[in-house]
């Protein structure tokens, strides 16, 4: 398999479950600019949309669009406990979850990243994108370890990658201390690690 990133873009979300499951796999980075890969390839002939995360599988599909591809990298890995079975209700709270990170938190961020964002635009994100992290400090208030309880899940990849961005836009994660606990931790686990020297977003352990 081979993931198309962007450093420390969404797609280190499936970067980090890649490591988790162990499986074989190599990397591509993707100029957000220019669209070319690493390899000079015009990334738009990979995937139509030019966006990361998309996952080349070993029988040449590239399957698109992050929520996906975590759920496929759990399900077929040996490990099974990534993400609960199927017909269960922890999948679906899973699912709930995942569509949260997605739709609410990544989504909010938008605007931020946008060369053509107004200022109002801006503002606008920084509320929103507020809100949806206060009520990811409120779910982590119970002392849960993991955004789903107790385990880790596909669904911390996603909620780690993006509650991250709150650096690079100098947001910060502000009064929020389970949240900043939780990252403290989720950026210590070793396929957090690894994914990120990789991207070159930290340096190796000396
Ligand atoms: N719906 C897509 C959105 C992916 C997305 O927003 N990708 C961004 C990085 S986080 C990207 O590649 N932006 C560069 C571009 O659109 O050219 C998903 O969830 O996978």
């Amino acid at each position: 398999m081979k993931l198309y990133y962007i450093p420390g873009a969404c797609s280190l979300a499936s970067h980090i479950v890649l490591h988790e499951t162990d499986a074989s796999f190599a990397i591509e980075k993707v100029d957000s600019a220019t669209h070319k890969t690493e390899t000079g390839a015009d990334f738009f002939q990979i995937h139509r949309k030019g966006y990361v995360p998309a996952l080349q599988l070993k029988d040449g599909e590239v399957l698109t669009e992050g929520v996906a591809i975590l759920q496929y990298l759990a399900d077929s890995s040996a490990r099974n406990d990534l993400s609960p079975p199927q017909g269960s209700i922890e999948r679906a709270r899973l699912q709930s979850e995942l569509n949260f990170v997605s739709a609410e938190l990544h989504k909010a961020f938008s605007p931020l990243f946008k060369k053509d964002s107004t200022e109002d635009e801006k503002t606008a994100a920084r509320k929103k994108v507020a809100l949806r992290l206060n009520d990811v400090e409120t779910v982590l208030s119970d002392g849960r370890a993991f955004f789903l309880g107790k385990d880790f899940s596909i669904a911390d990849a996603y909620l780690f990658t993006i509650s991250n961005w709150t650096n690079v836009t100098g947001l910060g994660l502000g009064e929020r201390p389970n949240l900043i606990a939780y990252m403290g931790r989720m950026a210590e686990r070793p396929s957090v690690r690894a994914a990120m020297q990789a991207e070159g977003l930290i340096e190796a352990a000396a």
